[in-house]
């Protein structure tokens, strides 16, 4: 994953905004222009990484659908990344499951939930809205699915993975932690949660999205988050924009999230704002849950305007165009702590 400490922090309008300096040069980005397209935004810090492969597909006059796919492969292949794809912190009973979606400008999608032994789940659920008449295939008929389409199946449990989970053991706590990709690696610090969410605007001004993740270190088996779910954790919509969703997933399925975002995006609101307002009214509903958890909307509208909303601080996204390759944005949150 990335290292923080090369981040460099500089102001700009409206948002805190952190270029990460390979060659010590920061960038500056106007937020209040709208941005160049084509353009790929993504959740957290290793959204940066991703969104460099996706820029690969896209600066070229490529396909958003084929950006954010390649894009969100690499936290899945990461060996250190243990929230999202092959390196995915278990269940309590030691399995790893993956969730994943994905949705192209025309409103197809497809998606695979609580999948086991395959590293890609983000590839699966593409064959699943091009090469099936569904848009959902879960557990051991998800694996069978992603077998036969030619997937080779891997034990995905790596020796790290399997420490941290046999450690878990000794306490079986279970206690969702909040923003892990701002905090300092802990020993028994769980980090509960952490999806990719990726969106991006092609040439030809075509949206595509695709999120994927290992849902919640130490989760019940069998138990999904949203991000697998058209609508709460991934929602696009051609004509509008898309949205995407990191946190914990059982307050984004109950209120729709990504969906009720892109539809107020088409009411007007800007990509921040209806962030803002999906996430208000999670924290309206369950107000003594909301202080102990984290919840984050991503959003993109058909400019190529983003902005991100949180429940708690520390939520970052990363953003690539022509204009910056490798810039982090700190969204604004209900709660500055
Ligand atoms: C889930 N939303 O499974 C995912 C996890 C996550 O940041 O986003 N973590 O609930």
């Amino acid at each position: 994953m990335y290292n923080r400490r090369k981040f460099l922090k500089i102001s700009a309008a409206g948002a805190s905004i952190i270029a990460v300096s390979k060659s010590a040069f920061a960038k500056s980005i106007n937020k209040t222009t709208t941005p160049v397209l084509p353009i790929v935004i993504s959740t957290w810090n290793f959204g940066i990484q991703a969104n460099q492969e996706a820029w690969k597909t896209l600066s070229t006059g490529g396909r958003s659908l084929d950006a954010v796919e390649a894009g969100v492969k690499i936290p899945e292949a990461d060996m250190k990344n243990h929230t999202v794809g092959r390196a995915g912190y278990p269940d309590r009973d030691g399995h790893v499951t993956l969730d994943a979606s994905i949705m192209d400008e025309f409103g197809n999608c497809g998606a695979v939930a609580a999948i086991e032994y395959i590293a890609h789940p983000i590839s699966v659920a593409r064959l699943v809205m091009e090469k099936t008449p569904h848009v959902l295939l879960v557990g051991e008929g998800a694996t069978q699915f992603a077998v036969e389409q030619g997937f080779k199946k891997e034990d995905l449990l790596t020796p790290e993975s399997k420490a941290a989970w046999q450690e878990w053991l000794k306490t079986e706590k279970y206690a969702p932690v909040i923003d892990i990709e701002n905090k300092q690696e802990v020993p028994g610090d769980h980090h509960n949660h952490d999806t990719i969410g990726m969106l991006a605007i092609d040439a030809k001004g075509n949206i595509s999205g695709a999120c994927t993740t290992s849902g919640m270190a130490f989760k019940l088996r069998g138990r999904v988050g949203d991000s697998p779910i058209i609508g709460a954790g991934l929602y696009v919509d051609n004509e509008v924009g898309g949205a995407t969703s990191t946190g914990v997933g059982e307050e984004v399925i109950r209120n729709a999230g990504s969906f009720l975002v892109v539809e107020l995006m088409r009411q007007g609101y800007s990509p921040e704002d209806a962030c803002k307002e999906v996430v208000n009214r999670i924290i309206k509903k369950k107000p003594d849950t909301a202080k102990q958890i984290q919840v984050g909307f991503l959003a993109i509208n058909k400019k190529g305007e983003h902005g991100a909303y949180a429940i708690q601080k520390g939520f970052q996204y990363a953003v690539c165009n022509q204009d910056t390759q490798d810039t982090l944005i700190n969204g604004k949150s209900f709660y500055n702590l």
